[in-house]
């Protein structure tokens, strides 16, 4: 019964009021994109994922300022210790046990976090209101070190195929700060898998896919990209659509990671603002406030 209830909730925001209205801001806003935002929005929605150097949509004093973050994180003693956990056992009783994170699963963070704020970045809220045709909520943001593994040791958690679940379309970016090569546990990706594309044999429900059981086996192995590149790579793509990632047996990965749905979601923002914010446009303001 709560599911029934949340999926027509679900589906009133989405087809008669938060949607409908976000649409119509976005379409009252100046859009401006550059070139190279311009060619991941079409990748985007093409194929659901969408791969660039950072700085070809980000200037390099970002970069710069970012990159010293995530090296500082992957030096730093919580990640060292959380390491030297996995390897003596202590953390592989826990699901994602091979991964650690920044933040807590509900984060508290002031304005001047460089994590909001690149998600908040008027280049990249473009993008993504451009992808979504709407003004976006943000709904998280991270940074995580995942830790190299054994290659015989069996996938756990999102190391397998599937769907995010928190809207209909769900995007996500990714920030390299190691190089993640295919033994590094690139992010994989089922392109056309999105809602009503071929390769998507299940439907959304609200807060949840109805799963056709065999879905995951019916990969076409041509349509699986594999999200591999330099330091430096930004990567985006619809986790709503199917996707596995972070096995990695051959070093260690570090990325940055964050996600926008569209208004209709019924998944609780994970962050709050400790103090106020300094004047933001619209579809920041938006993306945070929605
Ligand atoms: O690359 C990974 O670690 C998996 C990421 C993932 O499944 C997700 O963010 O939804």
């Amino acid at each position: 019964m709560r599911e029934w209830l949340s999926s027509l909730k679900y589906r009133i925001y989405r087809d008669y009021l938060r949607n409908p209205r976000s649409r119509r801001l976005y379409e009252a806003q100046h859009r401006d994109l550059g070139e190279a935002q311009q060619q991941v929005v079409r990748d985007l929605l093409e194929t659901g994922i969408a791969a660039v150097p950072f700085t070809s949509i980000f200037d390099d004093a970002l970069w710069q300022t970012i990159s010293r973050e995530a090296d500082g994180f992957a030096e730093s003693a919580t990640v060292k210790d959380a390491v030297r956990a996995w390897k003596s056992g202590d953390r592989t009783s826990t699901q994602k046990g091979y991964l650690i994170r920044k933040y807590p699963r509900h984060a508290v963070v002031t304005s001047a976090d460089p994590w909001l704020q690149l998600a908040l970045d008027r280049r990249m809220l473009a993008i993504a209101n451009a992808y979504f045709g709407m003004l976006s909520r943000l709904m998280f943001f991270d940074l995580w070190y995942t830790i190299e593994d054994q290659a015989g040791r069996d996938r756990r958690g999102s190391q397998n195929w599937h769907r995010d679940a928190e809207d209909q379309n769900i995007l996500k970016g990714f920030v390299y700060f190691t190089d993640v090569t295919e033994g590094s546990g690139p992010l994989e990706y089922v392109t056309h898998s999105r809602a009503g594309e071929r390769n998507c044999h299940t439907s959304y429900a609200g807060i949840s896919w109805t799963r056709s059981a065999d879905e995951f086996s019916r990969i076409p192995p041509q349509d699986v990209v594999r999200g591999m590149g330099p330091r430096g790579t930004l990567l985006l793509c619809d986790a709503a659509g199917i996707h596995r990632g972070g096995f990695a047996i051959d070093g260690p990965r570090t990325l940055a990671t964050w996600g926008y749905t569209t208004p209709s979601s019924l998944e609780p923002r994970r962050f709050e603002v400790s103090d106020s914010m300094p004047a933001l446009d619209a579809a920041a303001s938006f993306a945070l406030t929605c």
